[in-house]
């Protein structure tokens, strides 16, 4: 009798009409001869074995380089149960549109059979997928990020309790790309691109959107948030979750090298992308990291910002669209210091400023969790970290105060439910526009967002001690349009003010948005910041408040009847306090 992955695996090949079908161990052998077949092939290319050993550049075609939000879809019998936010098709429409696609899609190609475990190994809170793809970076991508290999099938024995996903390159013809998921039956389909999020089907795809509509069931949560430790100078750990949109330094956060290592604040990582979280019986919530590796934008990243991950790429490291020094070498901008000569761009030509960036702004890093230095103790931790902070921040050039603390659970969540963010390279569409991201779940969540509004309100009150909430804007920007905060290590100082309000110290002042700190609430020392910027930076003002509050309110009326009342509520009070707030100024 064959197992449920057996007949799945054997249905799929007669579809897809692979050349061979391989089952992959995760062993580093497999892994070698992988990495031989693509530097053979082209998929790779070898870096300089000197300074990154075992570690390789692949270039993706160049119309695959992001996530592609258009072309992905929430497959659920009613349109209206994945809401105004998502793409949608009728589960037999998208089956009956897509099958083609995969008919003999693996002709001449292997088909990998990837057993992969979201979660640590031990862990009650993980689970389990299985990828079948016929793309081997994938494969080894699939390796660092979860896992993979006998561990996953060791532990699915001849369970039927797995989430199929089923990955084909197809022709990479974007007319021919689509990403479904069939969250009713936890299944995925991912055919015409082999980039990131799109392929590698246990992160955005599994621990995201299957994930999100299967916790939401079960009663627990699945988020874009990274997670962090901050230890204070008595060596106790407090650990805190933040959720902010594609690449606005969700990694750099959760890796950062503390400007108050010496007054004795130190942040550890546990994950830098997606957090699990479960209310656990003593009634805290518990979070645990899914993955096992870091897919993390390269641009930008250098001693400076992520000393901690500059360190850890040097080893088993794939890099994905980034550029290549003429000592094969990685290179992409911002990395530090000047373009070097002789650097051939991440399509392969001869770089001459002309034509745009070196490296791609979505190239990417792919790395072990386990290689970056400040990788936490516990984080595999099978129980997780209970959480006593969540965050949730943009990317706001305006308008949003460095920090600010909702009231209480409720305020948090409408918080989270109307933040806002401009838009980056990670997804295809255009960079810079300010875009409502929900807990940074608008591309991620697998269901009607109005519903998972109404799940985040029900968590709270099922929690003995309700973690605070708070929002964070890092990028304000002053008049002369340069960033007011200098960001990336000094960010613990905002860390370490939550910190105080866990623990009732720490002055704020209220304002109609919420709680901001009071200038003197903060540790400068050793910051070189004006008193003008810091009062700019902590700045609310409720004209513009009152713009944004207009912005929530035609945000709001697109989820109708079903948005929470809660929200409305909320939203109302806001409206009120900013009114207040206007009339006192004037
Ligand atoms: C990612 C993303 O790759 O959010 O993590 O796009
Ligand atoms: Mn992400």
């Amino acid at each position: 009798m064959s197992t449920p992955l057996e007949s799945w695996v054997e249905e799929t090949a007669k579809l897809t009409k692979p050349s061979k079908i391989v089952w992959c161990d995760g062993s580093e052998a497999e892994n070698e001869r992988l990495a031989e077949e693509m530097l053979r092939d082209g998929t790779y290319i070898e870096l300089n074995r000197r300074t990154y050993q075992s570690s390789y550049l692949h270039r993706s075609n160049p119309n695959d380089v992001a996530r592609t939000e258009n072309l992905t879809f929430i497959c659920t019998p009613e349109k209206a149960d994945v809401g105004p936010t998502n793409n949608w098709m009728a589960p037999d429409e998208a089956k009956e549109k897509v099958r083609p696609l995969f008919d003999a899609a693996m002709k001449g190609r292997m088909m990998y059979v990837v057993p992969y475990i979201m979660g640590p190994e031990k862990s009650p809170y993980s689970k389990i997928g299985v990828e079948l793809t016929d793309s081997a970076y994938v494969v080894a991508s699939m390796r660092i990020m979860s896992r993979m290999g006998k561990v996953a099938l060791e532990r699915l024995g001849s369970s039927s309790q797995f989430v199929p996903g089923l990955h084909s390159l197809g022709d990479l013809d974007p007319d021919r790309r689509f990403i479904l998921h069939f969250p009713e039956e936890n299944l995925i389909w991912s055919v015409g691109s082999g980039y990131g999020g799109n392929a590698l089907l246990g992160k955005k795809c599994f621990a995201l959107r299957i994930a999100s509509f299967m916790a939401r069931k079960q009663g627990w949560m699945a988020e874009h948030m990274l997670i962090l430790g901050l230890e204070d100078p008595s060596g106790k750990v407090t650990y805190m979750a933040a959720a902010f949109p594609s690449a606005c330094g969700k990694t750099n956060l959760a890796m950062m090298v503390s400007a108050l290592e010496e007054q004795g604040y130190r942040v550890w990582t546990i994950g830098d992308d997606i957090a699990w979280m479960h209310i656990a019986s003593d009634g805290t919530l518990r979070a645990i990291n899914p993955e096992a590796g870091f897919f993390g934008v390269a641009p930008g990243t250098n001693e400076k910002t992520n000393p901690n991950i500059m360190g850890a790429l040097h080893r088993n490291t794939i890099f994905t669209n980034v550029a290549l020094t003429a000592s094969r070498e990685p290179w992409w901008e911002g990395i530090g210091g000047p373009t070097p000569s002789g650097l051939v761009n991440w399509r392969g030509e001869i770089h001459n400023g002309n034509s745009g960036a070196a490296a791609h702004p979505n190239s990417r890093y792919t790395v072990p969790a386990s290689q970056s230095s400040s990788i936490s103790p516990r984080w595999d931790d099978p129980e997780g970290v209970p959480i006593s902070a969540l965050i949730f921040g943009g990317r706001r050039a305006h308008l949003a105060p460095l920090v600010f603390e909702s009231r209480d659970w409720q305020h948090g969540v409408f918080v989270g439910a109307t933040m806002a963010s401009e838009t980056t390279a990670a997804a295809t569409g255009a960079v810079g526009v300010t875009r409502r991201d929900p807990m940074a779940m608008l591309p991620f969540c697998g269901y009607n967002m109005a519903d998972y509004f109404a799940h985040w309100l029900a968590i709270g009150p099922k929690l003995k001690h309700p973690p605070k909430i708070f929002h964070v804007n890092w990028f304000r920007r002053a008049a002369d349009g340069k960033f007011l905060w200098p960001g990336y290590g000094e960010n613990v100082r905002v860390l370490k003010w939550m910190l105080d309000r866990i623990e009732g110290g720490a002055d704020a002042n209220e304002t109609p948005i919420g709680n901001v700190p009071t200038p003197g609430s903060f540790l400068l020392d050793g910051l070189n910041i004006s008193p003008a910027a810091l009062d700019e930076l902590l700045r609310v003002d409720p004209t513009a408040w009152v713009e944004e509050s207009k912005a929530i309110g035609r945000f709001f009326d697109k989820f109708g009847d079903r948005l929470p009342a809660e929200l409305r509520t909320e939203h109302k009070a806001l409206a009120d306090r900013l009114e207040r707030s206007v009339v006192t100024v004037k």
